[in-house]
């Protein structure tokens, strides 16, 4: 087999950049371990900046997000008790987030790559890639029993954070930053309308939670518990209880349970992999950084890196230039590490950590006063969620 670019992985950034180039008219195919119907099943990201949505415009998969999709212009951060709305719309000149599970964005990416008839091959066993220190890259995996090597110019890892292509890089070759939370996030998906109307984030003493939708009849809701915890010892009465006693008297009044149609816990990281261009092979997405989720960040980032690697590649094969390839790591981290101090920030200010004890609690309160009082203060929040510039 040969294309122009394989790209491993068939997450939101794999399936992302196969459309736009696609769309450019260059040559992929996407390599997955998992089966379409798992990678469905993974409930994750859940709001979208506008960068994201003009992407997925320009992707041709735009039109089911802005019939659906809820637009979001503030939210509510809750602390010592009392709700205190961030008016992003206000303070941003405009700007709001639209709330399209991660579900539903690549749902839609996986329909378009079907109906153009491009391929993607699921179930793939032991995907390995080579020689992309050199002009001609290579990309092994088993489908079936059956052993096969794809030839390609370019190779794309999009294969998230345990994935095979950041892991083929010699030893040496690149540099790792990480910060890993001493919690994790509980979370339950239930069928039940949501608490409010936008998004309240919780900061409390027994810890964070986060009261977020996937529709006007699906509710998201997470709560910061200790790493040690597991799913099974969460029954779903538990869980509403600590959500309940997590939230105002209002919220608590209006709260609305159900039985859970998901629920898991996921740890809380920060990393971020320097460089992430290795001659011939790329990282984009989660395969080169993880946000805490705190910040809605993940997605987007993995967006705008696909915006940068696609526009560098269809500059190389239609202008023969290698300009956007040889500043692509560069381009994509400034970006990367700005919306990791946003997220690291953001997860400091809301959660309880271990060892800072009611001092940590007072000095995150006085904050929280400061950061709701002073419109500066606000304004700083409110355009890092909507999304810095590009
Ligand atoms: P993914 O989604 O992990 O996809 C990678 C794909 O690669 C496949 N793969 C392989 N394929 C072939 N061979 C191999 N050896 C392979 N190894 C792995 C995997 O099966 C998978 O299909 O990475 P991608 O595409 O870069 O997308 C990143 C996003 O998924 C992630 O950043 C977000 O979900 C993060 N995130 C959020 N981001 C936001 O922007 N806004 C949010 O509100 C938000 N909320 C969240 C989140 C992540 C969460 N969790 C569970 C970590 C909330 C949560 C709870
Ligand atoms: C979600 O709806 O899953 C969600 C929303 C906002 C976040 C994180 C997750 O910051």
């Amino acid at each position: 087999m040969r294309t122009q670019v394989a790209i491993i992985g068939a997450g939101p950034s794999g399936l992302l950049l196969g459309q736009l180039l696609h769309k450019a008219g260059i040559d992929a195919i996407i390599i997955e371990r998992q089966s379409p119907e798992y990678v469905l099943s993974r409930i994750r990201a859940g709001v979208l900046e506008q960068v994201t949505m003009d992407l997925l415009d320009e992707a041709g998969v735009g039109t089911r997000m802005h019939k659906e999709g809820l637009v979001h212009g503030g939210f509510d951060l809750l602390f010592k008790g009392q709700r205190h709305r961030i008016d992003m719309h206000e303070l941003t000149g405009g700007k709001k987030v639209i709330v399209y599970g991660q579900t539903e964005v690549t749902h839609d990416l996986m329909d378009a790559r079907k109906s153009a008839g491009l391929a993607t091959i699921y179930e793939a066993n032991n995907v390995s890639v080579h020689d992309f220190d050199t002009k001609k890259p290579r990309v092994r995996f088993e489908k079936d029993g059956v052993n096969h090597e794809i030839e390609c110019d370019f190779i794309a890892g999009c294969d998230g954070f345990h994935g095979i292509c950041r892991a083929s890089v010699p030893e040496g070759a690149v540099t790792n930053y990480e910060k890993i939370y001493p919690f994790g996030w509980l979370g339950v998906l239930a069928d039940v309308p949501p608490v409010s109307h936008e998004l309240i984030y919780a900061n409390t003493e027994r810890g964070f939670a986060l009261c977020s939708m996937r529709s006007k009849t699906r509710s998201r809701y997470y709560v910061q518990c200790p790493l040690s915890d597991k799913v099974e010892q969460w029954s779903d009465e538990a869980f509403w209880a600590e959500l309940r006693l997590r939230l105002d008297p209002q919220a608590r009044d209006q709260l609305i349970t159900g039985p859970s149609i998901e629920k898991s816990i996921a740890p809380l990281r920060s990393f971020v992999a320097e460089p992430m261009r290795f001659g011939r092979m790329f990282l984009a997405g989660d395969a080169a950084h993880i946000v805490p989720p705190t910040g809605a960040k993940g997605l987007n980032l993995a967006a705008t890196d696909v915006k940068y690697l696609s526009s560098a590649l269809i500059e190389f094969y239609g202008e023969k230039s290698a300009a956007g390839i040889d500043t692509y790591s560069e381009r994509c981290l400034r970006r990367i590490w700005k919306a990791e101090r946003f997220s690291w920030w953001f997860t400091s200010l809301m959660h309880q950590f271990p060892e800072s004890g009611s001092f940590g609690q007072k000095i995150q309160e006085a904050e929280l006063d400061y950061l709701t009082h002073s419109r500066a203060a606000s304004q700083s929040l409110a355009e890092n969620y909507v999304g810095l510039p590009l």
